[in-house]
This record gives structure tokens, sequence and C-alpha cells, in this order.
């Protein structure tokens, strides 16, 4: 089996088993999540489903629109049965980096409104600590105008080094949905207390959000090529 086949049976075991009839379910970001909104939309055609979804990205609000599935949004959908998502990474306690995207900040803020996210990926996400297999660093989305102080601050605070990301070398900035940019965090402890750290880093003025979700993850599911599906 491959890897995208392996995101795929990851992402099908989760719709399977949390997704209702009526409820409010949140769309994130990523490739994996591609093949769980696909299996959404098989369900709710073949079992009549009636599913609301709440896109984490502009690229989730296009999943939805393709598949012919019902678009809201917080505005009048503020409380969410579940929401399936990527990671970048999950560590053994179920904290993760997210952000590798991009969407950090809206799948956050859904997540936040979720009562069960659930994270869906492949086997290569499942990590003992954060940085074991993950080395792009954790994302940070920061207000363009203090980038630099902030990139000094946390290198200040915990080490490591903080890149400005970039879509392609000597192109400008990344700027996300929100009109922000990212900075990447290659951090070199990875035995931090990652929620004293978010909180931490959320202090310095100019920071939006970060890409650490802690305490958020509900169960996670990694996709293996044998075909199985490890759950945590
Ligand atoms: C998204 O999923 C992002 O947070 C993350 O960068 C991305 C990675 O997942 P995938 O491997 O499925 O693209 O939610």
């Amino acid at each position: 089996m491959s890897l995208e086949q392996a995101k795929q049976v990851a992402a099908s075991r989760a719709v399977d088993e949390f997704v209702t009839n009526n409820c409010i379910f949140g769309v994130g970001s990523g490739s994996t999540v591609v093949y769980a909104v696909q299996r959404l939309a098989e369900r709710v055609e073949t079992e009549n489903l009636k599913v609301t979804c709440i896109p984490t990205s502009f690229q989730a609000k296009q999943l939805i629109v393709k598949h012919n599935l019902v678009l809201g949004e917080l505005d009048t959908n503020p409380e969410i049965d579940v929401t399936i998502d990527g990671a970048d990474e999950v560590d053994s306690n179920l904290t993760l980096i997210k952000g590798g995207g991009g969407c950090l900040l809206q799948e956050k803020i859904v997540a936040s409104c979720s009562k069960k996210l659930i994270v869906i990926a492949d086997y290569t996400k499942d990590s003992a600590k954060l940085g074991d297999r993950y080395k792009k660093g954790i994302p940070i989305e920061v207000v363009p105008m203090a980038y630099v102080p902030i990139r000094n601050k946390i290198a200040a605070l915990y080490g490591g080094e903080l890149k400005l990301r970039s879509a392609v070398a000597k192109a400008g900035p990344v700027v996300t949905d929100n009109g922000n940019f990212i900075l990447d965090w290659l951090f070199t402890n990875q035995d931090l207390d990652w929620e004293t750290v978010d909180r931490n880093i959320k202090m310095i003025p100019g920071v939006v959000e970060t890409g650490l979700f802690v305490k958020m993850c509900h169960k996670a599911y990694f996709g293996h090529p044998e075909g199985n599906v490890v759950e945590r």
C-alpha cells in the first residue's frame, strides 16, 4: 500500500467513526483531509446524511464546495461537533505541530470550537517527541510589522533559529489567508513544556497564533503502508 493509500485508510476510519447525521463538521486542511472529505461525500450521498461543514482554510472551503457539501461558518455554527484535520507531527501526549501548510490560525480557531478534534495522518507523523521526525519547525503566525522583534524574543527565550517562511527562495514572504507572516521556529530542545511555551510565545505582542496544539486532540489515526491503522 502506498503512503497516499495509508492516508486514505486513516481518513476513512475517522470519518466512519465520528461523523453522524445532523452533525456540524470541521474540515481541516492539508493532503490527508482530502480523503476524509471524499469519504464524507460518499456517506452523505449513500446514507442521506445532513452534515454542515465548517472550513479551516480557503483550501478546505474549496474542497467542501467541490464535493457539493453544505458549507457553514462559525457565525451561524459556533459549536462544532467534530473536526477532522491533519498534522505535521503528533507526540506521545497527542501534542501537535500544525501549520506546515500555513493554515494554523483558522485550524486552531475551528479546533477550539469543536467538541472533538480528530487527527488523521500517515505513520510518518507519529512521534514520541516533537522534532523527532518533523524538521521544518513550529509555525508561528505573526503580524508582519513585528516579525523581527518576535524572532529575536523567541530565540532569546528558547533558543533555536526562526526563519521567515518564503514560498520559494528569493521570493517574498508567504502571506497567510489572514494577511500575516509565518516564522518557522527550528527548536533544538525537545523536552520543553509545550503548554508553557505556547502560552509564553502567545504573550509576545504581534504573535497571532502558534502551530502548537496542546491538549486539543481527542484521538489520532495513523495509516500504515501495510494497510493497518494505529489509533491513539
Ligand atoms: C494541516 O495538515 C496542517 O496543519 C498541516 O501542515 C497539514 C499536514 O498534513 P498533510 O500531511 O495531510 O498534508 O492541517
